[in-house]
């Protein structure tokens, strides 16, 4: 068998990523602060797992000088997460700081200094106040973009000086998606308009952020992290054809252009007013969109969407329709990651990289998201107690590969980030599969074990290069 080996650029980074609310549970949290996510857990039963639900994650509150000495080990260049806007306010309407919250966050970015990690910190990741929901139907609202960004004025006003990579959201497109376009999540209500109105308003609230960042003169960068979807069509038949590519004017597209361009598709603008989808929005604020565009982008892949039309009946000119790719893909005869239902396909990223150099020019960005959940790994451990998940390892090194064909290849892709750097509780399914470089141990009080992936990371870190 003949091997590969890639050189790994010195300035790439070679991180791992979490969120807030992923990692540090319920701890110290106070009443009323209850985000997004943690709604789906309270009326919901079945994203809980096992009876595991929002209020058990992995400590990293408490025990976050243990996880960067671990970060350290891993040989991680930079670790991704969050600050929770429900549990960094105290009262959200006028701005009031949690100084109990804030100063955890000071001495997390000032161990990962001391240990020479770069944090790259999301202002959202899932994470609208419940209140905020509740009291102005969250992003639908213009209130809740003016109160956004209040809460990141203070976030940048605390630390500025000790972080430089700022993202507005992670994947802005999931949670509204999932409730009012496919409304496959509570409170499951079906309401394009909303829909529409959610992703105006993180666009806006994305420019106006940029905006501020720029006036106030502060070092770094102002980013996104997205997740769009690289499509294929199920077949060459045209109407399968055309439904990728509505596919991709409503999840990728959306958010992609106005971010990089400055505007939304002209496409979607039009096939949404056809269909009466009307939603509020200005000539100035389109204008602020205009103007305020992102330093970076960074994107998170995990499969291929294969997208058919519902029926060869399918109008084309429906804006729409939830059946596009709700089917079982092993059907194909794919390679699979059964524990979670997603193909496997490594050349997603390479795709997606020339779709950006072609279609975006020159924005830099990098993978921010890209990891293999399973169920059950206690079935992989040796003698040793180590989970040994060599099919993580060779996931992340055909992804890591095909990451750096695209950057030979011109793509202006400068890192590769892991999800996740330890297990964690997901939106969708609690602690049912299993991200991270560490494993983390339910029923002995989270202790952290590092498998057999974390050793290989290091080396990989260490050697820079990537052999095949
Ligand atoms: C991404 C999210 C992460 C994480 C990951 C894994 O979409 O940004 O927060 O949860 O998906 O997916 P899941 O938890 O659904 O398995």
């Amino acid at each position: 068998m003949s091997t590969k080996t890639l050189a790994i650029p010195p300035s790439f980074i070679l991180g791992a990523a979490a969120s807030a609310w992923q990692t540090e549970g319920w701890t110290d949290k106070r009443e009323g602060q209850d985000s997004w996510p943690d709604l789906w857990y309270k009326n919901d039963r079945h994203v809980w797992h096992e009876g595991y639900g929002p209020a058990v994650a992995t400590h990293f509150y408490q025990r976050f000088r243990e996880d960067v000495q671990l970060m350290k080990q891993a040989g991680l260049t930079h670790y991704r997460t969050s600050i929770n806007w429900s549990r960094f306010l105290t009262d959200y309407e006028n701005g009031v700081v949690d100084e109990r919250y804030a100063a955890y966050y000071d001495e997390l970015f000032d161990e990962m200094a001391r240990h020479d990690i770069e944090p790259m910190i999301c202002l959202e990741h899932y994470e609208l106040p419940g209140y905020l929901l509740e009291t102005y139907g969250g992003w639908a609202s213009k209130k809740v973009v003016e109160l956004y960004l209040l809460y990141v004025e203070k976030v940048f006003e605390r630390f500025h000086q000790k972080v430089t990579r700022w993202f507005t959201f992670n994947e802005p497109i999931v949670v509204q998606t999932r409730v009012y376009l496919d409304a496959l999540r509570w409170p499951y209500e079906q309401n394009t308009h909303t829909w529409m109105q959610w992703n105006h308003h993180k666009n806006l609230a994305t420019a106006k952020v940029v905006k501020l960042f720029r006036e106030k003169g502060y070092a770094g960068t102002v980013g996104c992290i997205l997740n769009p979807e690289v499509t294929y069509p199920r077949s060459r038949a045209p109407h399968d054809v055309l439904a990728a590519e509505r596919y991709d004017l409503f999840y990728n597209r959306v958010f992609l252009d106005p971010m990089v361009k400055g505007h939304y598709p002209p496409e979607l603008f039009s096939l949404l007013e056809k269909h009466g989808v009307k939603w509020d929005y200005s000539d100035e604020e389109l204008a602020i969109i205009r103007d305020n565009t992102v330093d970076e982008l960074g994107i998170n892949l995990y499969y291929p969407h294969r997208v058919k039309a519902p029926s060869r009946a399918w109008h084309p000119e429906t804006p729409f329709h939830p059946a596009y790719y709700y089917e079982p893909f092993d059907l194909l005869g794919r390679k699979m990651n059964k524990s979670r239902g997603w193909e496997i396909l490594p050349e997603i990223i390479y795709d997606m990289a020339m779709r950006i150099k072609n279609d975006y020019g020159n924005i830099p960005w990098f993978v921010a998201e890209s990891g293999m959940g399973i169920e059950n790994e206690g079935q992989f451990r040796n003698g040793e107690g180590i989970i040994e998940d060599d099919y993580r390892i060779d996931f992340i090194a055909q992804h890591l590969y095909q990451t750096l064909r695209a950057r030979a290849d011109g793509a202006n892709c400068h890192g590769y980030m892991l999800w996740a750097f330890t297990d964690n509780v997901s939106p969708m399914n609690a602690f049912k599969n299993r991200y991270g470089l560490v494993e983390i141990d339910l029923q002995h009080n989270r202790d952290r074990r590092a498998k057999k992936s974390l050793s290989w990371f290091r080396k990989l870190s260490d050697e820079r290069q990537l052999t095949l």
